[in-house]
This record gives C-alpha cells, structure tokens and sequence, in this order.
C-alpha cells in the first residue's frame, strides 16, 4: 500500500527534525556573560573596608575622602561642641545648605560615632547643620 510509505516517510521526517532541533539546543542557555571583571585591580593593595573621619575643632578630618564602593566610614565626634553629619549640598554663594536626605546622624555628643556604609559610586557632600559655614566635607566613592 503506497498510503503507509508516505506515512512512515512523514514520521520518519518528523524524527529526524526534533532530533535536530534537540542536539542543536543544549547551547542556547548557557552563552557566556563577558560584562562582569572578575578582578577589579590586579596588584592593587587590599581593600579597606573602614575609613575613619574625625569631628574635632569644627572640622571634618580629612574635609574629602576617597574611597571604594561597600566601604563603611566612621565618623568619631571628638568635640568639644556637638555636631551633625548631615548629607546634602552646600552653596558656597549664599551660604545656605540642604540635607537631601542620603544620612543623616541627628545630633552627635562627644565622644560619639556614626557610621554609614556607602555601596552606591558617586560624590556624597555633607556638612554639620548646627554649624553649616565652619563645616562641610565630600566623600567621594568610586
Ligand atoms: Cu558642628
């Protein structure tokens, strides 16, 4: 019967495309992903993961920090007033500042610490509200 060759013959065509279709796959999924460094800096020294700023004498110290993202700085109120580390900006034009909410530590009474953990790259300025003209700083994360 010439029905049943054509069937066999279809079936057959059927068998060999989804095995085609099937050995062709297992690469699909597993393409390699070339946008991650898997080092950072070779032979750069470890990093430091805590930075320290001291408050004293109506002062940050260091007034600008450098540092690498997931570094946690510390921030020691040494006196002898209270101060605040209070993110935003500062103009130095008009003398007026603005928190814009990144961190914010409230008052600090001496021999008091904040700390905050900065994960995200960018340019942080902050400043002492209690005392805005005599104390403003930048912490730069990379
Ligand atoms: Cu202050």
């Amino acid at each position: 019967m010439r029905a049943n060759g054509v069937v066999l013959g279809v079936v057959a065509l059927l068998a060999v495309t989804a095995s085609a279709c099937s050995s062709s796959s297992p690469k699909a999924g597993s393409s390699p992903t070339t946008n991650t460094p898997a080092s950072g800096r070779a032979g750069s020294p470890t990093p430091v993961l805590n930075q320290r700023i001291n408050i004293t004498n109506f002062a940050f110290t260091p007034a600008r920090l450098t540092i690498r993202t997931n570094t946690t700085v510390i921030w020691y109120q040494q006196g002898p007033a209270e101060h605040t580390v209070t993110s935003g900006t500062d103009d130095a034009t008009t003398g007026t500042t603005k928190p814009d909410g990144k961190f914010s530590s409230g008052t600090l009474k001496v021999g008091s610490t904040f700390s905050k953990t900065f994960s995200q790259p960018g340019a942080y300025n902050y400043y002492c509200s209690i005392h805005p003209k005599q104390m403003s700083a930048l912490i730069v994360v990379e």
